[in-house]
Order: structure tokens, then sequence, then C-alpha cells
């Protein structure tokens, strides 16, 4: 288990690895990639980083969120709507629903215009809770600014109760694995599940309690939406909490949106269990041409660290 300041850097960084791992194989079947990687770890070892160790907008964003949350102590929305609008690299494979609110917010709608530019009820999908990790971080023991914060992050591209209640259970999760020094399977669900509100989301995570391999997690699956996605990750990381390279290779063997369940099953590994499980090999390869790559995820997991100390 890591220190305090490990764990963050662990949470941040394991965002990162998640995504760039996952990324290559996002929406293969499980079957193909189980053909093509006997163990979970084969994954993690049998992909190339040399040539393209690119992060994509689940890393991309989580910057923003981060950026936003130590710049203004808080998350003011329209602030954070302009940062995601002006990091926006349309190569980094965002959602259509996110691509729509973000090219609004560019030509000027309003942040709550813009929320609605392509779902008239809002997206579901899982693009606020994929992000949410620095808020976990933050706030790991006041919920309601963490309740708030959430909110007020997520809705700028998510304001659909499924959306939002995603982010709000997976920063919640977040935020219990930074806190504590030694993993309570029995506390990690009640935690969760104190988290749920609609009943969409308690039969969803009902069965994800039960779940305990890797047969378990492809029969369950992953996919683009909340509902379908955050579940997934929450089992993955219960079942492989004290290895954070077989939690990410297990996540991208369900196959799916392996970037993002990876990247949330990363970031809640990660904060359990800290850097030191991260090989150097792979931090220096996360975007490193990038001047936002892993140095600069580091030094955002430091400053969350201490400024969390405020909360
Ligand atoms: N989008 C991708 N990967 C595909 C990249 C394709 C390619 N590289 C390219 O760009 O051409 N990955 C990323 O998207 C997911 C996060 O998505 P997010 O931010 O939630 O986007 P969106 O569009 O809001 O929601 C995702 C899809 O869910 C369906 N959906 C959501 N709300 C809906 C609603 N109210 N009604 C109907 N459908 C709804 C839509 O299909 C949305 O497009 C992550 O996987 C990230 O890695
Ligand atoms: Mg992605
Ligand atoms: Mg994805």
């Amino acid at each position: 288990m890591g220190n305090r300041l490990q764990k963050y850097r662990g949470c941040l960084l394991a965002v990162a690895l998640g995504d760039v791992i996952g990324s290559k194989y996002e929406w293969m079947s499980s079957r193909d990639l189980n053909s093509q990687f006997k163990t979970p770890l084969d994954v993690i070892h049998g992909t190339s980083l040399k040539e393209d160790a690119y992060y994509t907008d689940d890393t991309q964003m989580t910057i923003c969120v981060a950026e936003s949350l130590l710049k203004d102590g808080r998350i003011n929305r329209e602030n954070l709507a302009q940062n995601f609008s002006e990091s926006y690299d349309t190569w980094r494979g965002y959602g259509a629903g996110t691509r729509a609110v973000l090219n609004a917010i560019y030509t000027g709608a309003t942040v709550e215009d813009a929320s609605v530019a392509e779902f008239s009820e809002g997206s579901y999908g899982n693009g606020a809770a994929m992000r949410v990790a620095p808020l976990g971080l933050y706030f790991p023991k006041n919920q309601e600014l963490l309740r708030s914060a959430v909110h007020d992050a997520s809705s700028i591209t998510h304001c659909h109760r499924h959306g939002i209640e995603g982010a709000q259970i997976m920063a919640n999760a977040i935020s219990y694995m930074v806190r504590v020094k030694q993993f309570e399977i029995d506390e990690y669900w009640k935690v969760i599940t104190n988290a749920v509100e609609s009943n969409n989301f308690r039969l969803k995570i009902d069965q994800a309690m039960s779940l305990s391999s890797l047969d378990d997690l492809i029969e369950y699956g992953s996919d683009i939406s909340a509902l379908d996605s955050v579940p997934t990750a929450l089992a993955c990381a219960a079942i492989h909490h004290n290895c954070l390279l077989t939690a990410i290779g297990t996540a991208i063997l369900i196959g799916g949106d392996t970037d993002t369940v990876a990247s949330m099953t990363g970031a809640l590994v990660g904060a359990l269990v800290g850097d030191h499980a991260i090989p150097e090999t792979f931090i220096k390869a996360v975007d490193r041409d990038n001047k936002k790559g892993a140095t600069y995820l580091i030094t955002l997991a430091d400053e969350l660290e201490k400024a969390s100390n405020k909360q």
C-alpha cells in the first residue's frame, strides 16, 4: 500500500496508463482479445508503447478537471467548460455528444444550452465518470463538497441523471480508495451503494458485487454508457485491488470500452496501491512528447494532495 502522495500519483498515472493501453483495443470483442492475450499481464507487457503512447479524451478531460479545481479552488462550470473546449484535440477520440457540446461552447453557447446540444435529455455516456478522479482526490473526506463539485463538473457535458450518477459513484469510490490504508471489500461496496440513487444503478451494482472472475466480467459486459461501464470498473477493481497491472489488463480483456473501463479501474486501484506499482518505463512512455505527459500528471497529483489537506 502506498503512502498518501504515492496514492495520489498512482491514481492519476493509472488513469493515463489504463487509457493509453486500453485505447489500442477500444471496441474489440472479448473473444478477439482473449485469443490474442493469454493473461491480463500479457496485455500490459505485450502492448508496445514505443511509438504511440498517446492518451485519449479520458486523460485529457481528467487533466482539465484537475487544472480547473486547482486554479479556482472549486468547480467553476464556465471556467471548466472553457478549459475542456480549449484543450479539445479532435484526434483524441471524444464521444459524439461531448464533441457537440464542446463545439457549441467554442461557438459561444452558454453551458446550459451546450449541454443539450446533441441529446435533449443530456448524455448518459461514461464521459463524466471517466474524468472524475481529481474530485475524489480533492475531497476525500467531505461528501457534501464532493457531491456538489461532481454535479457541477459532470453536468457541463452529461446532464442526464445516469451520466451524473455514474460520476458520483466513481468519485465516492475513488475517495474511499485514497482514504484507506487497508482495503475492506464490505466497506468499499457500502460507500458505493450509499452514492447510488436510481434503481437502474442499484440493480447493476448489486450484480457487480457478486462478480469474481474474468469470465464473470465478460458476461457482465462493458459499453459506452455510464450504467454499462462504471459498475464493470468497480467490480474489476474490487477483484484485483491488490495488483494494479492485473486490474488494468483484466479491464481490457473484457472488451468493449477498453480505454475507459481500464482508465477508471486504474484510477481506483492506483489510488489504493500507489504509483510504485507502475514500472518506470510505462510512466515515461505516457504521451512522452507532450508537455502535459506523465511528469505533468505527477505535478497535478502532488498539488491535489497538498490542496486536499485544506478540504
Ligand atoms: N468515443 C470514443 N471512442 C470512439 C472514437 C472514435 C474515433 N476515434 C473517432 O473520433 O472518430 N471514446 C470516448 O467516448 C466515451 C465517452 O463518451 P462521452 O464523453 O460520454 O460521449 P457521449 O457522446 O456524450 O456519450 C457516448 C455515447 O452514448 C450514447 N448516448 C449518450 N447519451 C445518449 C442519449 N441521451 N440518447 C442516445 N444515446 C446516448 C451515444 O451513442 C453517445 O455517442 C469513452 O469511451 C471515451 O473513451
Ligand atoms: Mg477515450
Ligand atoms: Mg472509451
